[in-house]
């Protein structure tokens, strides 16, 4: 098969847009793609300041990379979740990368640095590792994008992930969570920064050839917690629609996000919002989450 860009030879083939690309145009269609979205969507302008939140697994590798070398003013955020040596392992990769391109990271340590412990929370609160993961991640990406003055903070989601998400709030309608989906989550409050999805429309696979294109290392496991997810059942449900109908992804999140989801934008929730009483940060009770985690955890 030939590239339909230069006619060389294909080495991969994108049947959602009946396309198939050498590498060069490949790196060419997927550096548009990136560019297309964040422009589209006003998530950031050249120059302001973006905080992207890495993992070392092959999404936000390609995340960092791509917004360093179109010239964004990117620093990548690393935090270490105590998860045994898969956090380890991850950060080696993140400071790896980091240290042989000279690339700013900062990287947040919730054992050293707060004494968190997310199996401690997790048992002492009877919620799921990941819940409790989710909440200090959510905290720490907020505080240091506004304590260090960032315009935004980046993730690496991608197609697959919104399309899965999309799916598990579809078939528990759940309102709440439709009316935020988004490539962009705007600042609803001066303390709560804008996060965003720059690769929202590329897939999981797409990400994977970026970074092999590129000879980027990354992290091949995944979180241990993440086996047996509800999200990963979803995504082999669309992966088999997909086979059979491609495209099926982008459209179910495209024709979501176009015709779908402004019928849910009065469902906004009305909670009001408060500053905590310890750091400041924004929450609805008096002492946000992660206050209160970090009581739990160094309490003897
Ligand atoms: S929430 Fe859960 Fe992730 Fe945290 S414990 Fe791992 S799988 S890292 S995206
Ligand atoms: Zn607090």
């Amino acid at each position: 098969m030939k590239c339909v860009r230069c006619k060389k030879k294909a080495v991969i083939v994108l049947r959602r847009h009946n396309a198939a690309f050498c590498a060069d145009c490949f790196l060419h269609y997927y550096k548009n793609q990136v560019l297309k979205n964040i422009r589209k969507n006003r998530m950031f302008e050249k120059g302001e300041k973006v905080l992207a939140v890495v993992s070392g697994g092959k999404d936000s590798m390609a995340l960092w990379d791509i917004l360093v070398k179109e010239g964004y003013n990117v620093v990548a955020m690393y935090i270490n979740l105590g998860i045994g040596e898969y956090s380890n392992r991850s950060q080696e990769v993140v400071e790896k990368f980091a240290k042989e391109n000279n690339l700013p990271l900062i990287v947040k340590d919730i054992k050293k640095e707060f004494g968190l412990d997310i199996y401690k929370l997790s048992k002492t609160l009877r919620r799921s590792p990941c819940s409790v993961c989710g909440s200090i991640k959510r905290y720490l990406f907020n505080k240091v994008a506004y304590d260090g003055g960032f315009s935004a903070v980046a993730t690496g989601h991608n197609l697959d992930d919104e399309a899965a998400t999309l799916f598990g709030n579809v078939l528990s309608w759940e309102e709440g969570y439709l009316a935020r989906q988004g490539p962009v989550l705007p600042q609803t409050h001066p303390k709560l920064i804008k996060k965003v999805k720059p690769l929202y429309t590329l897939t999981e696979r797409e990400n994977m050839y970026y970074v092999l294109l590129n000879k980027i290392e990354f992290l091949h496991e995944e979180c241990p917690h993440s086996v047996g997810a509800r999200s990963i059942l979803y995504k082999e449900l669309l992966n088999k629609l997909e086979e059979e109908s491609p495209g099926t992804k982008q459209r179910f999140l495209s024709g979501f996000l176009k015709k779908g989801k402004k019928h849910f934008q009065d469902v906004r929730e009305k909670l009001e919002l408060k500053e905590c009483k310890n750091c400041g940060q924004v929450t609805t009770t008096e002492e946000c989450s992660f206050c209160r985690f970090v009581k739990i955890c160094n309490q003897q």
